[in-house]
């Protein structure tokens, strides 16, 4: 039963029980008309109490049934049927109530929230609307101003804020108990909110609303649906904006947006160990030694920090100490400032750091994470000293970019307990962590890899080893690809025009120019040696950096940073002395072209990549691609959206490349494959 009614004396108690957060799918829309029906042959009740069981009152609309054809009962309909029941109705709410959850709470005629309760429509986060009177009751009971502002942005309150706007009629601990206590006279005057008129209009409000999610949703359609409804609340009766409402939620619901969030959201949630690992023991971790108090071992640190761990950061001199010290005390000062911890939360997480020069601080740790400069040499010697001090079955990681995690692990008296752990920086905010499973990596040292991912509330992907892993080495092909297009004819800031309006916040060389172009130029020289002399090799990055261009750091890179960030006609200078050098008659390349080529560069890494199994599955190049490298989310994640193409389409486009440049556009087996089978990129990968 996924809903229970009682009563005692005259209140009726209907309890929502879907576990694990009461998702709202057929069987709690049944319940609730059976215990509407219930209550409707029951005498003498002069209340309803409506709460969920579990850590949530309601996570909204069951999403696993959007891809099927709606069932009745529908939602909006046992809103409706509550809210005109002769017993009034009040929602008790301890936990979250999202989406259609929070709408259940607007079909109420009193509305209680615990102090940790959580509230709202984030409807547009999966890429519909909310469907079930969200955007009617909402602007009747809160005004219109915050209901488009929580509606477009989809950002829950919590219960104080909930009171402050008039969302709820109290906060309580104990929600139930304050339900009974409602006076019985008070309940049976208050309204339904449908009956209530709409809020009067304020063009500047929606105008402002609009402004705001194009900026912050760019091409999302949800959003601007969501407002287009919320301002039908001012002028539309009741029932004919419902029908409205129903009508773009179904919409929505089957378009490819929705889907791609959807896509996205439940991957972000099955990204968990594989189950090999689920039974393999693992020690409590409780301290975490750092190698490394830079940019990146401060990141880390710091992370390690807010999962509650004793985190002891090594460095090779006393300078390094003051600076890795410094480094995270700046991020803790800066998560203070942000009102992201209390002082505390800093003064706990200041009091759980030691960063030393000695490396037997770090003897009882029982993982060591190691975050030191790009260099073999350098990786070998921090592991030697490492072996050295630690537990033998302390586990050893190493936070390599690109560097072979098989070479680093053969200094160990025992490579078994080498793994990769690859960050993002800022390493305390970007989620995605890739697990690397070196040649000898053991199942205890994956495991506590996706340990740490769990405890750091990052998404975990494991990859395999490759130069690059799965993310860098999909970016490592864009740029090569984009640069490619350069020499034939673009220019940065057309390619980043482009990216930008396939949905990316910045294009690869805006990108570049925050990270650094030596980066990138340090990658090419280590891979000279290996390097296909058969592939075309664009030199535009190299001159860059002969030319002191390294991006923001020195004011210039492909752009020029004296006055904001502007175009210089020098970095166009130096493409085209580069294209004369290859022979290259530059020719116009349009948005379109330059998007389409450089996404299926990226498509068919990716696919190969899945092909070698170093990723496990198209769904792990897209929580890569989502989570470490800013791809959009409404588009699904890389494999997502050349599913959304067709693999019949990626092979057309890839071919029509190859025939100018084969060597690049060698087509990915696996691609071949998917069409050959006429299966999708999930599919393939799925098995
Ligand atoms: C909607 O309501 C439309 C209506 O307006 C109109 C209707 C007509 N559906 O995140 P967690 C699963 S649209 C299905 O790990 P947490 C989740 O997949 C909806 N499943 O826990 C996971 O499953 P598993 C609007 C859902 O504590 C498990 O529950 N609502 C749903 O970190 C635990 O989830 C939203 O957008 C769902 N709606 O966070 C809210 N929600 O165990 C979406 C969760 O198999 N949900 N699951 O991996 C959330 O934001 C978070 O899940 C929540 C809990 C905050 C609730």
């Amino acid at each position: 039963m996924s809903v229970t009614f009682r009563r005692e004396g005259p209140v009726a108690y209907v309890e929502l029980d879907n576990p694990p957060v009461n998702a709202i799918g057929l069987s709690i829309r049944q319940g609730l008309m059976d215990a509407l029906d219930w209550i409707a042959e029951e005498a003498h009740l002069d209340r309803v109490i409506l709460s969920g069981k579990g850590r949530a009152f309601a996570a909204g609309a069951d999403a696993r049934e959007f891809d099927a054809a709606p069932m009745p009962p529908h939602l909006p309909d046992v809103i409706r049927r509550m809210e005109q029941c002769d017993v009034p109705w009040i929602a008790a709410v301890d936990g979250v109530a999202l989406g259609g959850g929070c709408e259940l709470v607007l079909g109420c005629h009193y509305r209680i929230a615990a102090p940790g309760a959580l509230i709202g429509l984030p409807e547009v986060t999966l890429g519909v609307i909310p469907g079930a009177g969200g955007t009617q009751r909402l602007p009747r009971l809160v005004g219109l101003d915050t209901a488009l502002q929580m509606i477009s942005t989809g950002k829950p309150v919590n219960a104080a804020r909930a009171l402050e706007i008039g969302l709820v009629h109290e906060v309580a601990e104990d929600v139930n108990f304050a339900a009974e206590e409602v006076n019985a006279e008070l309940l049976t005057t208050l309204p339904a909110l449908a009956d209530l008129p709409g809020p009067e209009m304020d063009a500047n409000a929606v105008n402002a609303a609009r402004v705001n999610a194009s900026k912050k949703t760019a091409q999302q359609i949800a959003p601007q649906r969501a407002i287009d409804l919320i301002a039908a609340s001012c002028s539309e009766p009741f029932e004919t904006a419902m029908l409205k409402e129903r009508a773009t939620f179904l919409d929505l619901r089957q378009g490819d947006q929705a889907r791609a969030l959807r896509h996205a959201f439940f991957a972000e949630r099955a990204a968990k160990a594989p189950e090999r690992l689920k039974a393999v023991p693992t020690p409590e971790l409780t301290h975490v030694a750092v190698v490394g108090g830079g940019t990146m071992g401060a990141g880390i640190a710091y992370a390690l920090l807010n999962a509650g761990l004793r985190v002891t950061v090594l460095e090779t001199s006393a300078e390094g100490v003051e600076r890795a010290q410094a480094n995270v005390k700046k991020i803790i000062a800066a998560s203070l400032k942000r009102g992201l911890i209390n002082d505390a939360n800093a003064e706990d997480r200041r009091a759980r750091l030691v960063c030393s020069d000695d490396y037997g601080q770090a003897a009882d740790a029982q993982l060591a994470i190691e975050a030191a400069f790009e260099s073999m040499e350098v990786k070998k010697d921090v592991f030697t000293k490492l072996q050295a001090v630690m537990a033998p079955d302390a586990v050893l990681a190493t936070n390599t970019s690109y560097l072979d995690v098989d070479e680093i692990a053969a200094v160990l008296e025992d490579p078994t307990r080498m793994v990769g752990l690859h960050f993002f920086a800022p390493a305390h905010i970007m989620k995605l962590l890739e697990i690397v499973n070196g040649k000898a990596t053991s199942d205890a040292a994956l495991a506590l890899g996706f340990d740490l991912a769990k405890r750091l509330r990052k998404v975990p992907v494991l990859a395999g080893v490759c130069d690059g892993f799965i993310g860098n080495r999909i970016l490592a092909r864009y740029r090569e690809a984009a640069d490619s297009l350069l020499l034939d004819g673009a220019l940065p800031q057309d390619v980043d025009a482009a990216m930008r309006g396939f949905g990316y916040a910045m294009g690869p060389y805006e990108a570049q120019d925050l990270s650094g172009l030596d980066i990138a130029f340090a990658n090419r020289r280590r891979q000279d040696a290996t390097r296909d002399p058969n592939r075309r090799y664009v030199a535009i990055g190299d001159k860059m950096v002969e030319a002191g261009r390294l991006g923001r750091k020195t004011g210039s890179g492909w752009y020029d940073y004296s006055d904001g960030q502007t175009v210089d006609p020098k970095v166009a200078e130096i493409i085209a002395a580069e294209s004369a050098v290859a022979g290259v008659k530059r020719r116009e390349i349009g948005a379109e072209e330059i998007s389409r080529t450089l996404v299926l560069a990226m498509i068919n890494e990716a696919a190969d990549i899945i092909h070698e199994g170093v990723a496990q599955s198209a769904r792990d190049v897209d929580l890569v691609t989502l989570f470490g490298y800013g791809f959009p989310r409404w588009r699904g994640g890389l494999m997502h959206y050349a599913d959304v193409l067709g693999p019949k389409t990626v092979l057309q486009g890839i071919e029509a490349l190859s025939a100018n440049d084969p060597v690049a556009w060698t087509v990915s087996p696996l691609i071949r494959d998917c069409v050959e089978r006429g299966i999708s990129f999930a599919e393939a990968s799925s098995a």
